[in-house]
């Protein structure tokens, strides 16, 4: 039962301001689960999946308009535009707030409003955050129970006085008397807010039922919030993997890696490595949250309960981990439907279903040439249903290893090492992929820069954010903090990717481990220290020579060209506020490449 002030007095106020129908306070049970999937199903919004084939898994169809995150109608809202910085849409937030507040009026009519505690971490844990999300969309509802700690134990902390997030969202549609329900309501893309006041701990979303923009514990609460805090309260919330490590000798390591949205973090998280004796297991897939502990080292928690993967692309041979985590207990958004009440997507397998009901339910039949899933189609399964799933996943681990990465067909070889942790948050500083499906925007395939893989999750000044990240320096020795790569599975020539990929890249992880034991198994060059082939796993690997040396080549003229994009970039983003750190590395960068 709730007995915090605080929460009362906001669910009555959101109560009176959104008036909906009805109000059910989510204790995080499986019965409520149930009933409220049961419903689901019974209304046609969402279909229930062949138990024989998907037990207890429903399909979700979104509105064509709302199947990604959408960067441009997402606002972090101050008091004055420099706290947010030149990465974010910022608005007064004394200007936004009437806007958003005419919005919600009476925006939950006809609905359910549902009140969900959540943790973000393990309930209880010093490192953990609490929020409480109220919203009107049950698919919400369902798929913030599989991707959080929910339920009446947060709501025990909350009554004990610990503070929570404020998160409000509504899909922004209205049932006025007698109006028909569409199966999944949102709200036209210029009435869609996806808002953040980090001087208040606080988030409100509007109009879009869609993962990042909806589920607010994710994103917004443990990338954007949590961001904002984490500089203010020392500690760093990063979109990254967290991957448990043992090598053939028993030795225990643990990484993180910051690729951007669609990128490979789920698949590295997941990896079945190809390379004898060594063993992952996985931590995280998404968020890491990392504090320095009294022994000087990095620690990391997966602040997730779940997984909100993409589809597209998984399959047993890419990653069978993946497939065996959702084949249970998973709520698939945007897939195609099987003439079995099973899922697909594309390359799921190699053959090409006869017919399927595609993602916006018509007929779809093989050799069409639109695609009958949506390329950001996503899966929604607990960590608990994942077979490496390691079983101290709900402790602080010991970073030894940050990797950054990215889709780059040029320039950027499969791996190299920075010199130290100073120019390894150089090179997260100048990371930039190819624009992918998992966010709304013309530009897909492009190029752009995405510095940390936050671009689109730091909640405040992207120069302060460089100057957080080098204040790790002073605060231990360089000795413990984690070495800093960067990886790139994706270089290309005409005839495709150089790299295998996938199970391969543990011959990547495995040099890397060896790199921060000092093992002499690298070759120096102008951006870092890059493998040594005589002293890399290649032992039963399909690969040519010639995509290997292009794989590990750094070409002077192509560095050249790419430092006078990095100046400029800086330039365009920093101007005269360019950290001194940056403008340190780039010099020697320059030096190095010149000399
Ligand atoms: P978000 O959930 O959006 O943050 O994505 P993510 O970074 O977790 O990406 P994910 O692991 O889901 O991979 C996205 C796409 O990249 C999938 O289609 C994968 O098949 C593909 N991919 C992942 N790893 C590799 C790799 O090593 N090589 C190649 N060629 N593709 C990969
Ligand atoms: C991403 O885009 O990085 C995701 C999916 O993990 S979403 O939750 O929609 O942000
Ligand atoms: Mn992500």
């Amino acid at each position: 039962m709730i007995k915090n002030k605080i929460l009362l007095d906001w669910i009555e106020e959101i109560n009176n301001l959104c008036e909906p129908k009805d109000i059910i306070i989510w204790d995080g049970s499986q019965a409520l689960f149930d009933r409220v999937s049961e419903d689901q199903v019974k209304t046609g919004k969402a279909i229930r999946l062949n138990p024989k084939k998907r037990p207890n898994s429903l399909l979700y169809r979104s509105h064509p308009s709302d199947v990604a995150r959408i960067e441009k109608r997402t606002f972090i809202s101050t008091s004055s535009r420099d706290t947010a910085g030149p990465t974010n849409n910022w608005i007064n937030s004394e200007e936004l707030k009437p806007i958003m507040l005419n919005l919600y009026k009476g925006s939950m009519k006809g609905r359910t409003m549902y009140v969900i505690p959540f943790s973000m971490g393990p309930i209880g844990l010093d490192m953990s955050r609490l929020g409480v999300e109220i919203t009107d969309s049950a698919y919400v509802a369902l798929n913030m129970q599989i991707m959080t700690r929910t339920g009446s134990k947060v709501i025990d902390l909350i009554n004990q006085g610990q503070d929570f997030v404020k998160c409000l969202h509504s899909v922004g549609y209205p049932l006025e008397n007698g109006m028909e329900d569409p199966a999944w309501p949102c709200a036209p893309i210029d009435e869609k807010y996806i808002s953040h006041f980090p001087e208040e701990n606080m988030i409100w979303s509007y109009g879009s039922g869609y993962g990042g923009n909806a589920l607010l514990g994710k994103k917004c609460l443990a990338l954007r919030i949590a961001s904002s805090m984490a500089m203010k309260q020392g500690w760093l919330a990063e979109h990254m993997l967290i991957l448990k490590l043992t090598d053939p000798s028993n030795q225990v390591r643990y990484i993180t890696g910051a690729f951007p949205s669609a990128c490979g973090k789920t698949n590295l998280a997941m990896i079945n490595p190809s390379i004898k004796g060594w063993k992952a297991e996985t931590v995280g897939d998404d968020i890491a949250w990392m504090h320095l502990k009294e022994d000087g080292r990095l620690y990391a928690i997966n602040p997730e309960a779940g997984f909100f993967g993409v589809a597209s692309g998984t399959s047993e041979k890419s990653n069978p981990n993946a497939i065996k985590t959702v084949s249970k207990n998973t709520i698939f958004t945007n897939v195609a439907l099987t003439d079995d009440g099973d899922v697909w997507w594309k390359d799921l397998t190699d053959e090409e279903p006869d017919h399927l009901i595609d993602w916006h339910g018509n007929d779809w039949y093989k050799g069409d040439l639109m695609r009958p899933d949506h390329p950001n189609a996503r899966f929604t399964s607990p960590l608990t249903n994942c077979p490496t799933l390691a079983e101290n996943f709900e402790e602080p681990v010991p970073i030894s290893a940050i990797l950054f990465g990215g889709r780059r067909p040029t320039t950027i070889p499969l791996v190299h090492q920075s010199f130290n942790f100073k120019h390894g948050i150089f090179l997260g500083s100048i990371m930039g992929s190819e624009i992918t499906a998992a966010t709304i925007d013309e530009n897909i395939g492009k190029i752009r820069r995405d510095p940390f893989a936050m671009l689109p999750f730091i909640g405040y000044n992207i120069k302060d954010y460089i100057n957080h990240w080098a204040s790790f320096i002073d605060k231990t020795k360089e000795d413990l903090l984690p070495k800093i790569f960067y990886v790139n599975w994706f270089r290309k020539d005409e005839s495709g990717f150089l790299w295998p990929g996938f199970g391969d890249n543990a011959r990547v992880l495995k040099w890397i481990l060896e790199r921060t034991e000092n093992k002499d198994n690298f070759q120096e060059t102008p951006i870092g220290y890059v493998p040594n082939l005589k002293a890399f796993d290649l032992d039963a690997l399909d690969i040519s020579k010639n995509n290997l040396k292009e794989l590990t080549k750094v070409d002077r003229d192509v560095w050249l060209d790419e430092v006078k994009s990095i100046e400029k970039y800086f330039m365009d983003l920093y101007g005269d506020s360019l950290p001194i750190l940056l403008k340190d590395e780039l010099n020697q960068l320059k030096v190095r490449l010149n000399s």
